[in-house]
């Protein structure tokens, strides 16, 4: 049975939703999860206040307050370095996936069977709710040249929505170089290449709400790192 399992959230200015997601989290999975860490980076709204409020009512919780270089590729390494020694499993999530926590709940049926079990909005028909239609050619595009160079057929690695044994995770980290969102990429693909049993269950996607604040992803500024991981993955690939 999953026990000890770290559940790993970065976040930017989410006070509306860290407010929702973390009691339903607990309340939800309280029998497996040892340790929830919100990796909050340099948030100018009430993120910290709220926090600070949960942590008292809630002691598996637990945060990261970073003040400067701000990334989610920053944010999950400093969570990967903090994790509890105890901890077997580690749940990658965003802030505003509050419709997918139950989807978790199969996560944890299967991670028996497997080293990670990863989220794929692509496997199912009508998973997307609203998705932004460049974001969906760019990263179409990006697995179907993963699928041709470097032999990965899975649909959707680059979701941050990955349940992962702990000894997994440490043998990827010091292969993580991407400081922002490229790096769920990095998390996504180097077990496959290292041939880790990875599967995918299907999940939907949901747009935020105005309720839920603003998408912080920029694909532009964000692509050139995308394509350095690429890179990156294939080089790794060739020299084994
Ligand atoms: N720690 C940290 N977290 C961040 C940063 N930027 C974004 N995040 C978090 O990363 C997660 C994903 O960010 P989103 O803005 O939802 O990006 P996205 O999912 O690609 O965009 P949407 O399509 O709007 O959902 C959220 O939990 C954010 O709070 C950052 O600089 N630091
Ligand atoms: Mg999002």
């Amino acid at each position: 049975m999953v026990s000890n399992l770290s559940v790993l959230i970065p976040a930017r200015n989410e006070e509306p939703n860290i407010k929702i997601l973390l009691p339903q989290l607990l309340e939800k999975y309280k029998n497996y999860i040892r340790e929830i860490i919100l990796i909050n980076d340099c948030s100018t709204d009430g993120t910290q206040k709220v926090l600070r409020q949960l942590k008292k009512k809630f002691p598996k919780i637990k945060s990261i307050n970073r003040r400067y270089n701000p990334g989610v590729g920053n944010a999950l390494k400093e969570g990967i370095k903090n994790l509890s020694t105890r901890s077997k499993y580690v749940l990658f999530m965003d802030c505003d996936f509050l419709a997918n926590i139950n989807d978790i709940d199969k996560m944890i049926r299967h991670i028996g069977e497997f080293d990670g079990i990863i989220g794929s909005r692509f496997i199912r028909k009508n998973s997307l709710v609203s998705y932004p239609p460049l974001k969906r050619v760019v990263n179409r595009l990006y697995h179907h040249l993963a699928r041709i160079l470097l032999k990965i057929p899975n649909s959707d690695l680059t979701n941050n929505f990955k349940l992962y044994r702990t000894s997994l995770v440490k043998r990827i980290y010091p292969l993580l170089t991407a400081s922002d969102f490229a790096c769920n990429a990095e998390l996504g693909f180097y077990p496959v290449l290292m041939h880790a049993r990875i599967t995918e269950i299907p999940v939907s996607w949901q747009e935020r709400t105005k309720q839920m604040g603003l998408s912080k992803f920029k694909i532009l500024k964000v692509g050139p790192s995308y394509l350095k991981v690429f890179i990156h993955l294939l080089n790794f690939k060739n020299k084994k």
